[in-house]
Order: C-alpha cells, then structure tokens, then sequence
C-alpha cells in the first residue's frame, strides 16, 4: 500500500451555462485530476476544483504544488499513514481543494485495496442522498424554469439559490417567484457568498419571513464578526458557514463565537480526512450540517456523495450534488444518474467511479 506516483492533470471541459453568484462565476470546469498510484498496482482518483475568489487557488497552482511540494515527500508513505500524511500536506499553508484531492484519491487506493466502498469504511450510515439543486443568479421566469426542469426531469425538491445582490429586492423576488411556482412541496434556502452586510441581510430575511426558507448561508462576510453575530440572533432559521469554515479549527471559531449556527461540509476543501473531523465535531456540539458543492465535477459529486452517505447527520439533508448537469461532459466512464430525487452512491471499491482515458485524453490540458 505504499504510494508511488501521484499525478495532477489538469483539464477543461465547459459549462452549457455560466453559473454567476456573489463572490464570482464559473463558465468552463477547468479541474485537476488528482491520480495516487501505489505499489500494488492501484490508482486512486480524485479532483481539485480551484476556486480563486474562494481560497486563492489557481489550476496552475494546484499542479504546482501537488507536483513540487506534496509529491516527493508523499512517496513511500503507507497509504493507512494518514497522519504523517497530513502532517507532510500540513506543512504547506492553505491550498485546501489540493490536499483534498489527494486525500481523496488515497482513500479510493485504500477502498479499491481493500475491495470495499470508501462509504462503507467511512460509516455505511445508508446507500443514496437526497439532492439539493444550486441556482445562480438569474431573472424570477428563468430561475422558475431551471427549478422545474430539474424537478420534472430529475425529482429534484431541493434549491439552493444564489443571493447577495443588490439591491437585495432583486433576490427577494426571485425566491418569491420559485416559492408561487413550485409551491410548499419544495425546500429553498439561499447562499449569500458574502454579498450582503449584516444588515442587508437581516433586512432581506425579513423580507423573505413568509418564504419558509430553512437556512441562509454566509450572507455577510465572517470579517463582519460583530455584524455575524448580530445576524445570527436576528435570523429565524439557521445560519451556515461555508466558505468561512475550511478547516476544523475555524468550524470552531466561528461555531463558538456565535458568528453561524449550522456548517456547510465541502469533501472539495476537507477531503475525507477532514470532513470526518468537521462532521464529528458537529456532532460533538449539536448543529446541522449540510453537504455543500464546490462547482464540483462527477468525480467530486461522487466523493461528496460517498462521505455524506456515510453517517446520519450528514445524509438527514439533501445534499448539493447536481451542478455537474450543467456540464458539456465529464471524464467518466459510467456517469452519474439522478433518479426520483437522489443520487445513489457507487458500490463498486473506492469510490466506485473511473476515468474514461479518450475523455481524458480529450479535455487534458497538459498534451
Ligand atoms: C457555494 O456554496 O458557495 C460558489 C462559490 C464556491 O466556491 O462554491 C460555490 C457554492
Ligand atoms: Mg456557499
């Protein structure tokens, strides 16, 4: 089970439709193939998908530090040695969505030698998510007509939509427009993406009291620490950091300064590693989690999927796993199918998913 190759092949494959939020946009899925050989023949695979305008990380950076930093320490180590192999990833600061990505495709090495999913290694709590669907910024008639292509095509009963604007009226009606279409039979809630103040915020949710929303998330920015803590005793339903929590120690700063009472779990950003111990910590304290989306690709669905089907807190919610369906593809051979609502996770070893070498070859940016 020793490592010996972990590779980073970057590559593009473009949206049907840019999707736009407050802190910025994504047009084309321009990710990184994280791949950890191991002297027993097995490959693991993972993604990194980089996100500038939320943790500073470029494509280009990610390969660069997967390549020049974490690489040459990485090979030999065991692949069970995963706190030596956090503590030679820990020496480097930052870069969440590339340590995540290869402690990912490590635990689908263990899984795949194993010969058992890394759902049921991890806790095998059931075998399906409910899906939540993220709808960017758009006009009430098209922001309606997304939410009901994805409920009569896929089930889907769950929407995340994208606020922060201004004026704030402009996501007011949106969300009243979904809620007179769709009805109560569906659950919405909104993600900031910290495009409000603290009292934008508070003035919007008023203004959104009658919606029946069931969380907001990250209004304001966690900078705003008085303000966070001023929404958070104004808001009637719970607020979840996301972006503001990538890391188990600022879950507990931000938990326990009262800046937000519910915690968005990204796999893109903790890994598996990681995500256990923000979830356990969760636990520990008694708050809600959601299982959120980094814009992620098939491979990261898979991943967010697999970990949230693994315990009880974590599968309660839907979890935020269809944006790959705005995608013009991906680089799988089997991909994944939402049906009546939910995506299944894969029973095969690991995380039960594997790259389609043409696709790869097609859409790899390296070549
Ligand atoms: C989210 O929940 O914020 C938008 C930006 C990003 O990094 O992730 C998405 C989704
Ligand atoms: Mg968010």
């Amino acid at each position: 089970m020793k490592i010996t190759a972990v590779e980073a092949i970057p590559f593009a494959i473009p949206y049907r439709k840019p999707l736009r939020f407050a802190s910025g946009e994504v047009h084309t899925a321009e990710h990184v193939l994280i791949r950890v050989r191991t002297e027993d023949g097995v490959v693991g695979i993972a993604e990194a998908p980089p996100r500038p305008f939320t943790y500073g990380e470029t494509q280009d950076s990610i390969k660069a530090v997967i390549d020049k930093l974490f690489t040459p320490e990485l090979l030999g180590l065991h692949l069970l040695e995963r706190e030596v192999i956090h503590g030679v990833l820990g020496r480097t600061v930052g870069n969440p969505t590339a340590k995540a990505a290869v402690d990912m495709a490590m635990w689908d090495a263990l899984g795949r030698t194993l010969g058992f999913p890394v759902t049921l290694l991890l806790g095998g709590f059931t075998d399906r998510m409910r899906v939540s669907h993220m709808l960017g910024f758009a006009e009430p008639a098209a922001a309606v007509a997304e939410a009901e292509r994805m409920r009569d095509l896929y089930g889907i009963a769950t929407f995340k939509v994208k606020v922060g604007r201004h004026p704030y009226t402009l996501d007011v009606k949106v969300c009243r427009a979904l809620r007179d279409a769709l009805g109560d039979a569906v659950e919405l809630y909104v993600d900031g993406n910290r495009g409000w103040t603290a009292s934008e915020s508070v003035q919007a949710l008023r203004a959104m009291e009658d919606l029946g929303l069931t969380l907001a998330e990250e209004l304001c920015p966690a900078d705003d620490v008085l303000g966070r803590r001023w929404l958070v005793s104004r808001s009637p339903i719970p607020v979840v950091a996301d972006e503001s929590v990538p890391t188990p120690a600022t879950v507990t700063r931000e938990l326990l300064s009262g800046a937000a009472n519910a915690i968005s779990i990204k796999t893109a950003r903790t890994g598996f590693t990681y995500s256990q111990r923000v979830h356990h910590l969760c636990e520990g304290v008694g708050v809600e989690v959601v299982m959120g989306n980094q814009i992620d690709g098939q491979i990261g669905s898979m991943c967010t999927v697999a970990f949230g089907a693994a315990y009880r807190l974590t599968s309660q919610r839907a979890g935020e796993l269809s944006n790959f369906l705005d995608m013009t593809d991906d680089l799988l051979t089997e991909p994944l199918e939402i049906r009546d609502g939910t995506l299944p996770v894969r029973q095969g070893a690991g995380i039960g998913v594997d790259v389609d070498e043409d696709k790869l070859t097609r859409y790899r940016q390296d070549t």
